[in-house]
């Protein structure tokens, strides 16, 4: 009747921007990520204890903010008859900040919450149930590269390899460390209503999916950084023509961006993204990741810089 699970968050290299069916939470375009190792949300699920309602507790306190989310997740995977339940969550890096919380956060309590009533679900069942809650989670149940398709109805997990395929690093710039003001899910609505790109930004989603998988399969890091970056900065001009316009940058996020430029002008191997947040991720290639770091640690209004490799797929953990 308890079990534990961890996910680490993924950042999407083709971005998930939009929804198809809001009340599934279908996306409206497929998505490809990379999974990270050094970020985790652990998540215990007990369904033990005979209390009238769901608990939450977050990095060791009680959180009443979240619980409803949570509480929806636990009836999707258990139904809605299910005993309450006593979710602890513990979260190494900051929430709802563009980083990607509520990716790891969905996939490991999917995962625990499965685990604890002895369910023995596939990995396309699992991505379905986590991206209910949240599209992005689906992804973290596989490790390395990550394909979230969308198939008319449905959605389709599959892997483009696992994290030791292709070793990139990852290089997150820190450049506020609250939450942001507009939560995904509305501001993925407000985009869908309101923005004069939104439709071709639809339409042309399988194109860079296709470039990003070719990419991948043959480890051409030019061609993944220029069709990364363009994916990016689509999605981001697609927010910035909302109404209400939603722009997630502040000025060191264009700085780091400015930095990055100029490591790319001296021939170092590295790409940015920008998720709904104001974190630059920069992803490159080993050789060149102490000289990324150094170069985002030195640029005006960064706060802190994590590094991470890539990481593996959401799993169970064994009871201490
Ligand atoms: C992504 N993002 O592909 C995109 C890029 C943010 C920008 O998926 O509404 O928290 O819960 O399904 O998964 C963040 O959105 O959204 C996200 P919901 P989610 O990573």
């Amino acid at each position: 009747m308890q079990a534990t699970a961890i996910a680490q968050p993924n950042i999407a290299l083709i971005k998930y921007w939009g929804k198809r069916d809001i009340d599934r939470n279908l996306p409206a375009v497929g998505s490809i990520s990379i999974t990270l190792s050094e970020l985790h949300t652990e998540v215990s699920v007990d369904l033990s204890g005979d209390q009238p309602v769901d608990v939450l507790i977050v990095n060791g306190e009680e959180n009443q903010q979240m619980l409803p989310r949570l509480s929806a997740c636990l009836d999707r995977v258990l139904g809605p008859t299910r005993p309450r339940a006593n979710i602890q969550s513990n979260c190494n890096f900051p929430i709802a900040a563009g980083l990607a919380s509520s990716a790891s956060a969905f996939a490991a309590t999917t995962l625990a919450a499965a685990g604890a009533a002895n369910l023995s679900l596939s990995t396309q069942e699992l991505a379905r149930l986590a991206g209910a809650s949240s599209g992005s989670a689906a992804r973290s149940f596989y490790g390395g590269f990550a394909e979230l398709r969308n198939t008319g109805d449905d959605i389709a997990l599959t892997s483009l390899g696992d994290e030791e395929s292709w070793p990139l690093q990852v290089v997150v710039a820190i450049t506020e460390s609250g939450p942001k003001a507009t939560g995904s899910t509305e501001a993925m609505e407000i985009s869908r209503k309101s923005s004069p790109f939104y439709d071709s930004w639809v339409s042309q989603q399988e194109q860079d999916l296709v470039l990003a998988r070719d990419a991948i399969a043959g480890q051409d890091f030019t061609q993944l950084a220029s069709i990364a970056e363009h994916n990016c900065l689509k999605m981001h001009s697609v927010m910035w023509a909302s109404r209400p316009p939603m722009v997630f940058w502040n000025a060191a996020t264009v700085q780091c961006l400015e930095t990055l430029r100029r490591l790319q002008g001296e021939g170092c191997r590295v790409f940015f993204t920008i998720d709904a947040g104001p974190q630059v991720k920069a992803v490159c290639l080993p050789d060149d990741a102490d000289s990324v770091r150094q170069a985002l640690t030195a640029t005006p209004g960064v706060l802190n810089v994590m590094m991470s490799r890539l990481g593996s797929a959401a799993r169970l953990v064994q009871e201490r």
